[in-house]
């Protein structure tokens, strides 16, 4: 069996637009009313997707959910001609950041040998609680092999649980058991911690894990005060490497010195706030990089554009690489309609640790399945969103056409 790192990306749905619904996700709130191009969003997905698998990476994807999700108005008792709010609610394509989509502890690290995914509860915001019944359908049929694959309900709702945007995983070898980092807020800012501690904490339980290769860290309330309404906005972790904004924990010397305890060899590459603001760094997302390592071995960060745009960021960016430290490359993508929305490169995929072998084929993606699904979405993808067209029925059905498509051209019937 060959574990690898398999990131699935979210596809971008036809029905992305910006109604600035998360409070706390500055992008999200600041691009509220703005026209959306799902078309555009859609295919710099693809693209970030077909860069990764140029590089050597297993690439897998999920698809995006039913929308609008009407079932759920119908649950709130309302419909779509009351609460701009809840409407634009049950329209959101929020389900392309799939590093919310669930927490992966892959089998090197379970008590049983098997990779356990708990699919998150996205209690926290309306628009978001509501993916994951769908999200878990599909978990339960590309993860459906049991002899290799664990798929749990989320936890309860007392506990706002965000999957994997709170989760790093510290180890030499993709394969071998992990050191297993849960980050979560602690309520009483100015915005919303989404992620508690006992939901991480359940997640553990269930996941089976190791007390001794396991840690609960505090997030810091300004990284959250400042618009880090995720930890994966200011830290990404790949094998031994934790790269952090210096601002991201409560206690940053208290948490890289349990790392370094527990992950010997492990490594931090900080950077410090003179450098790079809090603003600087949330306004570029240059935490919320993919940090790869493909088969060259040569780590290499995955930043959006907006990481070039900003001078401090971009000039860190290349003081980093003139040094002799363990990220080698730095890889620029355009994914800016999800950017606007708050989501990067990091927040549009979930690693999974497994055999690629044993997902269901249809989730992974190759160049051939990627010029498929560029074609749908050229084809049924609408161009542009305006928010006053949400809600609209000619939208809802051009909506449906484009899922269903794809659905047909992937063969996922089960999910149609
Ligand atoms: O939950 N934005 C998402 C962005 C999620 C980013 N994910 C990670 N950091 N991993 C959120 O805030 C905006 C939708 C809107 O307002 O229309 C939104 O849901």
């Amino acid at each position: 069996m060959s574990l690898q790192e398999i990131n699935f990306d979210g596809i971008v749905g036809p029905s992305h637009n910006y109604a600035g619904l998360s409070l706390g996700n500055l992008a999200a709130t600041r691009n509220a009313g703005a026209t959306a191009y799902p078309r555009a969003a859609a295919l710099q997905g693809i693209a970030k997707m077909k860069a990764n698998m140029a590089m050597g990476l297993a690439q897998g994807f999920f698809v995006p959910l039913p929308r609008p999700n009407r079932g759920w108005l119908e649950a709130l008792a309302t419909d779509e001609s009351t609460d701009p709010a809840l409407k634009a609610g049950a329209w959101s394509a929020s389900s392309m950041w799939t590093a919310n989509a669930a927490t992966v502890s892959p089998a090197p690290d379970t008590a049983d040998g098997k990779c356990h995914l708990t699919v998150a509860n996205l209690v926290t915001m309306p628009h978001r609680s509501h993916e994951w019944p769908d999200t878990l359908s599909q978990l339960r049929l590309a993860f459906a092999d049991s002899a290799h694959f664990t798929v749990h309900d989320p936890v309860p709702p007392c506990f706002g649980d965000e999957g994997a945007a709170n989760h790093m995983r510290f180890v030499s070898g993709h394969d071998e058991p992990g050191l297993e980092v849960f980050v979560y807020g602690r309520p009483g800012g100015r915005f919303p911690a989404r992620q508690h501690e006992q939901a991480s904490r359940i997640v553990t339980r269930r996941h089976g894990l190791d007390p001794a290769r396991m840690l609960f860290v505090e997030q810091a309330p300004e990284a959250i005060e400042a618009g880090a309404f995720h930890n994966d906005v200011v830290a990404v972790a790949n094998q031994n490497v934790l790269f952090v904004h210096q601002h991201a924990f409560a206690d940053p010397k208290g948490t890289y010195d349990a790392i370094r305890a527990r992950c010997p060899g492990a490594q931090v590459v900080e950077v410090p706030s003179d450098r790079v603001s809090l603003e600087d760094a949330i306004t570029s997302y240059l935490f919320n990089a993919q940090l790869l390592t493909p088969p060259s071995g040569e780590m290499t960060l995955v930043v959006p554009e907006e990481c070039r745009d900003n001078s401090n960021v971009w000039s860190w960016l290349q003081d980093m690489l003139a040094g002799n430290g363990p990220i080698r490359h730095v890889n620029v993508v355009d994914v800016r309609q999800s950017m606007a929305n708050g989501g990067g490169p990091a927040c549009l995929r979930l690693r999974v640790v497994a055999d690629p072998a044993k997902v269901d084929q249809r989730f992974m993606l190759d160049d051939a399945k990627a010029e498929r699904m560029e074609a749908v979405v050229g084809e049924f993808w609408p161009e542009s969103i305006d928010p006053a067209q949400v809600g609209s029925e000619a939208l809802a059905d051009q909506i449906r056409t484009a899922r269903a498509e794809l659905l047909e051209i992937l063969g996922i019937t089960e999910l149609a």
